[in-house]
């Protein structure tokens, strides 16, 4: 069986050379065409009308009934692409101008009833002042909101014998000493702090690193059932600056919370 799979692994490369990356959840693979596409990860058929939306770019498409597009705008450095579609969780990556140099395939998932869509926009928290070489060295033009962003939501119909999850589908931006020795920022002097995530109040999660699809378990025993909950993520701040404070210009979108395994 291992045989007959890695043979198989073997003739999808050598049929389809890099013809285009398929992206799902940001894990990315070889995969067959020359158009852009976006698919249900499930059955890999197209998904027509969905939109994808480049909000840093103010930049907006549809795929056709096949699910194919374009992206017909240019990006300078880590930018946040989202596609929207009915009755599909919302989904986002990160991609920059190498990512689209080719065609690239994105895969999206049907969404669970148990999902729960916190926000889907994007959010710029810091102070507008930042590093050319930081790691989000793109053009803002969404103003930051503050250094803090909350969300107060109910959680009904949980089940709690499963966890419960805080999903932030894209995050960049992140100029931490960890995100520095990833070599997602090449800032040589400077770090900051990590953003910090807290559920009703308690510390949950540090996020050192940028990237697509972060998990962050909330403890069961903070869950309010049936009441209002709150999420608030906070950025870090630049730990090299003293005389001022200097927050972390960070970039995030589409918060879910996932009941399940
Ligand atoms: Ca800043």
């Amino acid at each position: 069986m291992k045989k007959v799979l890695s043979v198989l692994i073997l003739m999808t490369f050598i049929t389809f050379p890099a013809a285009a990356a398929t992206f799902q959840g940001g894990v990315s693979e070889q995969g067959a065409g020359n158009s852009s596409r976006i698919v249900d990860k499930k059955t890999g058929e197209g998904v027509g009308g969905a939109r994808i939306d480049l909000p840093k770019q103010h930049y907006t498409t549809k795929t056709d009934q096949n699910g194919f597009f374009e992206l017909d705008t240019s990006i300078n450095g880590p930018s946040i692409m989202s596609v929207k579609k009915e009755n599909y969780k919302p989904f986002s990556m990160t991609i920059n101008e190498k990512t689209i140099e080719a065609p690239i395939v994105v895969g999206i998932e049907k969404s669970n009833a148990t999902d729960i869509a916190l926000d889907s926009n994007m959010y710029h928290l810091g102070d507008d002042s930042f590093s050319d070489l930081s790691a989000n060295a793109g053009e803002f033009r969404l103003q930051a909101i503050g250094p803090f962003y909350s969300k107060r939501f109910t959680l009904k119909n949980l089940n709690l014998a499963k966890p419960v999850y805080l999903v932030i589908g894209s995050i960049i931006g992140i100029d931490t000493a960890m995100a520095r020795s990833m070599g997602q920022n090449k800032i040589p002097n400077a770090f900051a702090s990590p953003p910090e995530v807290y559920f009703n109040g308690n510390k949950v999660s540090e996020i050192q690193l940028n990237g697509d699809g972060q998990r962050i378990k909330l403890p069961s025993n903070l869950i309010k059932k049936n009441q209002v909950n709150e999420i608030t993520i906070k950025t870090g701040r630049n730990l090299m600056q003293t005389a001022y404070i200097d927050y972390d210009d960070i970039e995030f979108m589409n918060l879910i919370i996932e009941n399940g395994d």
